[in-house]
């Protein structure tokens, strides 16, 4: 039988399992990628490996997400990244190189390899054929350290694309229906390969933002053929020796296919406050719009700048909005200077940003009170963009300047005007000088470490029984951003003690309050949520400051892949409501009592709590691999690691 793209990838790269639907499988990963903000804590954990040397084909560390430095903790997050990859032999791209995924597509990747990324957007890979998958810090350090990295074996759906897109449609309104198709929930397991005719009429930066995108989704990752729109994107780079053919045989089979037919699509917009609200521009035409931003992984690619730059040419800015650009790379922000379009996006009045995240994970340019933010990049969640009040709608390059233009939503295909054509350069602008090579490496140097970074809490092997309280319920769809909030936070990254002042703080901002005094009781914190819990960012974080909280359990409807990984790392146990009306019976502040706890994490299915405040029982699943109910009995992967 032949075999799909995913199929082939995980056989050349499996080291152990079998490659049959749910099972755990274990994959050599040649690639892995890191940012700053996620990458201080999974250096510090991969020191507390012990190990030498990587044993990755290539490491890059990228300095991306914390470049505003107000104050010294950014700075000497990023001392300490430079000289960590000096002395470990990764490749280290300095601040102002550009967005993680946007430099590794442009500068690192290389088709039907496997990459590892300590971010949630890893998947961009998979537009140039990578199979590119997101997680926790510490899986990244473990891979690092030459460790094989575990995935179920997915469920592979194929998508299909027929046709050749609109004027005034891109890459971006083909995520967005997808995301309307499939929605944030209920895709975990699933891998989307997608293939057909139609994949020939997409360039490789809009292969990346279709795969960027499918994050919200929640399937571990999504990948395209590698063709001959890969070569010319490589040929471009003067990457071309990388290059490989890979598509699925014509036999391949697959767990489900969808068609979708290019030419029937509309632009799209993601509406408050999940990129899954997705609506037709055409609805909301007229609204008024206060802020514009361009930029992001997503969407700040040399053709997308360059078609907003060409929209917005000869043109101003309307008098009450404010446009802010961000170009996705250094290589991008040179292109557009040297042919001038800079000049026209400054004359027309945008605000250039450095070529980092910036706006996209709140760190800065937050909005008005109750303003209407419309931006190109991926996630749209409540209180993400700064503004707890503000409206943020996820759109494509093309109407993001259509609403530049006219100050108010507005569909691109009303301006009237030809779509730009923008030719693809036969070769970008190629400079690694702010990339520092393993070459480099010194091995003798030493590790600089500013007051902000802290290491890694430690966490006590699994106790067999405890008496619990809910310190917090809530419902579904809770995101990372939710527990552990970015924005003006960010800088504590490395400082967990810090850091876990501000867990929940846009839910309740008394929660870690109650957790320590909890904990001081020696009562153990549990948190009880709805479904699709974790959604979102990859920040372990999100399990790191809970566990040093003295959080022991997490019961949910269900919770995302990214987060459950993250819960066990940290030996949080993760555990479904076997009937959700259980859900609603269960109270924040009821006492639970857990028992016999490390008979059941060894080898039971399910397990009963007793709602001690209530007085009645509960039934819980552990759907948990035996890898997971080891690390769980240990108290956590690093002590597994530290034997
Ligand atoms: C995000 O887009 O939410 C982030 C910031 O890139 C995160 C990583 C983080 O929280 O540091 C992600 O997507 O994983
Ligand atoms: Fe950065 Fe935003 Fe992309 Fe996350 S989604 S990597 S914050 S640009």
């Amino acid at each position: 039988m032949g075999l799909n793209i995913v199929q082939k990838i995980i056989k050349s790269h499996l080291i152990e399992g079998e490659m049959n639907a749910g099972e755990l499988v274990g994959i050599r990963i040649d690639q892995t990628l890191t940012q700053d903000a996620t990458g201080t804590m999974a250096y510090l954990e991969f020191e507390a490996m012990g190990i030498p040397e990587k044993k990755t084909e290539l490491s890059v560390s990228y300095v991306d997400h914390n470049t505003s430095q107000m104050g010294f903790e950014n700075a000497d997050d990023h001392k300490y990244l430079q000289t960590i990859a000096e002395k470990f032999g990764l490749h280290y791209s300095r601040a102002g190189n550009g967005i993680c995924h946007q430099v590794h597509l442009e500068r690192f990747g290389i088709p039907g390899k496997t990459l590892l990324g300590s971010d949630s957007h890893t998947p961009t890979g998979g537009g140039m054929g990578m199979m590119a998958i997101g997680s926790g810090g510490l899986d990244v350090a473990r891979a690092i350290a030459g460790f094989s990295f575990y995935i179920t074996y997915p469920k592979v759906l194929k998508i299909n694309l027929t046709g050749k897109l609109p004027a005034w449609v891109s890459a971006k309104d083909i995520i967005l229906y997808v995301l309307e198709l499939l929605t944030t929930k209920g895709n975990v397991g699933w891998m989307i390969e997608y293939g057909g005719e139609g994949v020939k009429t997409l360039s490789l930066p809009e292969r990346a933002t279709i795969t960027n995108m499918g994050a919200e989704l929640g399937v571990t990752t999504s990948i395209f053929p590698s063709d001959e729109i890969t070569l010319a994107f490589l040929k471009a780079q003067n990457r071309e020796d990388g290059w490989k053919e890979l598509r699925a045989d014509d036999d391949a089979k697959y767990d489900r296919i969808i068609d979708i037919d290019l030419s029937t699509l509309e632009p799209r917009v993601a509406t408050p406050h999940s990129p899954g609200n997705v609506k037709m521009v055409s609805e909301l035409t007229g609204m008024k719009v206060d802020q514009v931003c361009i930029g992001s992984c997503t969407n700040s690619s040399y053709k997308d700048l360059m078609t907003v730059a060409k929209m917005l040419k000869g043109k101003k800015l309307p008098l009450d909005m404010s446009l802010v650009i961000a170009p996705g790379s250094k290589q991008v922000l040179e292109m557009i200077t040297e042919n001038g379009a800079l000049s026209d996006l400054i004359a027309f009045g945008a605000r250039i940003m450095e070529s980092a995240c910036g706006f996209c994970i709140g760190n800065g340019q937050a909005p008005a009170t109750d303003a209407v933010s419309v931006r190109t990049n991926n996630r749209n969640f409540k209180g993400r963009s700064g503004t707890e009040s503000a409206g943020i709608y996820l759109v494509s390059p093309e109407t993001a300047a259509a609403c530049a233009l006219t100050g108010v939503m507005t569909d691109p295909r009303d301006l009237g005007m030809e779509p730009p054509e923008i030719t693809f350069p036969a070769k970008f602008k190629i400079d690694d000088t702010m990339i520092i090579h393993p070459i480099m490496q010194k091995k003798e140097i030493k590790i600089y470490r500013g007051p902000n970074i802290g290491n890694p809490p430690t966490n006590e092997p699994l106790a067999d029984e405890f008496f619990g309280e809910v310190a917090l319920k809530v419902g579904d769809k809770i995101t990372t951003d939710h527990i552990m909030p970015a924005g003006i936070r960010l800088k504590y990254r490395s400082n967990i003690p810090k850091y876990s002042e501000f867990v929940f703080e846009p839910v309740d901002s008394t929660f870690p309050a109650r957790c320590l005094s909890n904990k001081e009781k020696e009562k153990a914190n549990i948190i009880v949520a709805g479904l699709s819990y974790g959604q979102g960012s990859s920040r372990e974080h999100a399990a790191i400051c809970p566990s040093f909280l003295g959080v022991k359990a997490v019961i949910a409807k269900s919770i995302e892949r990214i987060h459950w990984a993250n819960l066990v790392n940290f030996g949080i146990i993760p555990m479904i409501f076997a009937d959700e009306e259980d859900f609603e019976k269960i109270e924040q502040n009821d006492e639970l009592e857990m028992t016999n706890l490390i008979q059941a994490i060894q080898n039971k299915g399910s397990y009963i709590i007793k709602n001690k405040t209530k007085n009645y029982e509960f039934e819980v699943k552990l759907e948990l691999s035996s890898r997971e109910r080891e690390i769980l009995i240990a108290g956590g992967v690093l002590n597994t690691i530290k034997g």
